[in-house]
């Protein structure tokens, strides 16, 4: 049979279109190829998935939660046995190539069996009365219903660090996917589908952010917002929901830098910075897009990198010997080249790349070349999160002139420093304003097991993955038990 391109919504465990709305399709943006067509959900649509969400919240709640985490050990093993589709499903939806197209898949996985194992902790905390016969404890409660709006860069990685984590945690989601990634978001939940997720406990709205996102954000029932995206959108999201008094946790931008220093292992940090900077064609929060070296260093490094990117492979993201595919999307690629001209007209050097490809395969998506741009401290292009191929390189004299330049921005996710000084290299964990540092590696690749977030604009404080999904999912409740049998007052009784 073949596949069909329609999917409807998915609502209190059934997948429908409803009567009268309009659609939208997904492109494969190294193509132009139609790949689905999705519901442009209203805001009616999307309160009915937060009644489903809603009525099924008693009984998931009450699911144990080491049960809660049996079901999403069965998510993952569904992940496991179709990586090798959804892979190619995020390579040519998102263009990202195929290795990294597996990858998405794979921190999906891993990130969904993290957290079923948490069905197991939860932990609280007990600690000691100042009374007698007395105990005084947490546990965890989940919030109830929540909304996980999500982008397109990991389109089956991000959803499931929510998804995943708050089920755990017992409540109920409504699930609103970026738009250009509507079919990931679906494979997505047709892994929960099949592992037999009950119905409402998750939904799937596609359609537009200002209409599904706002219905979601507003509806007083959800109460708590999980984001990721830009920065202008995430602080809407978090107005809006202010109003409500609602628990808005975002992850937004980045501008991280990769620290060379003279004494670094060149030909290591040469490969973190290509991996960093042009891996998912830069499209991470936490993509390499400041490259900061020793002067002393600066020409030896730069010329090994511009060498290196005369053989780099930019072509079909589904062929594994292409180092890089193209940019998302249109809108993507617009952007992208505005910021290449910006930062020619702001004095940059444009020492590489910087252009649309065309000919051949290239005349059907949208290629940009990986473009190094040789900028001052300051510039837009050092500063502005572009979200894609574009390095600027800075140059610095000496170690604390790289940590201020890296500082000296309103992001602050990732960051990663190249140095054999292990003085040096505890100096920068210390004193780089980030949520993450790396040494001696690039700036992409965190691992699910730990907490990911950022500081500055990169989002309001909190930290996703790791145990600290919890935190994010989750109301602590204390607990007292007074088994004394008479009235005992904390602070008043006499000590
Ligand atoms: C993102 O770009 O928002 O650390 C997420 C990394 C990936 C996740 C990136 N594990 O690069």
């Amino acid at each position: 049979m073949a596949e069909t391109l329609e999917h409807g919504l998915f609502i209190d465990g059934r997948w429908a279109s409803p009567n009268g709305a309009s659609r939208f399709t997904t492109q494969n943006p190294a193509n132009g190829e139609t790949l689905g067509s999705f519901v442009s959900a209203r805001p009616e649509d999307a309160t009915r998935a937060v009644d489903a969400a809603a009525r099924a919240f008693p009984a998931w709640r009450d699911t144990p939660a080491p049960k809660r985490g049996e079901m999403l050990l069965k998510v993952a093993a569904v992940m496991r046995q179709r990586k090798e589709s959804i892979g190619r499903v995020v390579t040519k939806e998102m263009g990202k190539v195929i290795a990294e197209g597996r990858g998405d898949v794979q921190e999906a996985i891993d990130f969904v069996e993290y957290m079923a194992g948490e069905g197991r902790r939860l932990a609280g905390e007990t600690v000691p009365s100042e009374l007698y016969r007395k105990f005084c404890l947490t546990v965890r409660q989940p919030k109830g219903v929540v909304a996980c709006i999500t982008p397109w860069n990991f389109p089956t990685a991000i959803p499931n660090w929510k998804i995943a984590a708050a089920l755990v945690c017992g409540n109920t989601v409504v699930f609103k996917p970026a738009s250009n990634t509507a079919l990931c978001a679906v494979e997505v939940v047709k892994a929960y589908e099949e592992a037999g997720v009950p119905a409402g406990v998750l939904n799937l709205v596609t359609g537009s952010g200002g209409v599904v996102g706002t219905a979601l954000i507003n509806d007083p029932r959800v109460r708590a917002i999980s984001f990721t995206g830009g920065v202008e959108t995430g602080r809407e999201v978090y107005q809006q929901g202010a109003k409500g008094l609602k628990m808005v946790h975002l992850e937004l931008g980045g501008k991280n830098p990769q620290i060379v220093m003279d004494d670094a292992d060149l030909p290591l940090a040469l490969e973190g910075v290509l991996f960093g900077a042009f891996g998912t064609s830069g499209q991470r929060c936490t993509a390499t897009s400041r490259l900061i070296l020793h002067e002393r260093v600066y020409d030896e490094f730069l010329g090994k990198l511009l060498a290196r990117l005369k053989t780099f492979r930019v072509g079909d993201p589904l062929d594994e010997k292409t180092d890089m595919g193209p940019v998302a999307s249109a809108d993507q690629e617009k952007k992208v080249l505005e910021y290449i001209a910006i930062g020619q007209k702001e004095g940059g050097k444009l020492l590489t790349g910087g252009e649309k490809l065309r000919g051949g395969v290239y005349d059907q998506g949208h290629f940009i070349s990986p473009t190094v741009v040789e900028t001052r401290h300051g510039s837009r292009i050092s500063k502005e999160e572009i979200f894609g191929p574009v390095l600027s390189v800075l140059k610095v004299k000496d170690f604390e002139e790289a940590v201020k330049v890296a500082n000296d921005v309103d992001y602050g996710l990732s960051s990663s420093i190249y140095t054999r000084d292990v003085n040096r290299a505890f100096r920068a964990v210390q004193e780089l304003e980030a949520g993450i540092t790396y040494v001696n590696a690039p700036t992409i690749g965190a691992e699910v097991q730990l907490p990911f977030g950022g500081v500055k604009n990169t989002g309001n404080g909190g930290r996703e993955a790791g145990s600290a999904a919890i935190e994010e999912f989750t109301e602590v409740k204390t607990v007292f038990v007074d088994f004394s049998s008479h009235l005992q007052k904390a602070q008043i009784d006499p000590r």
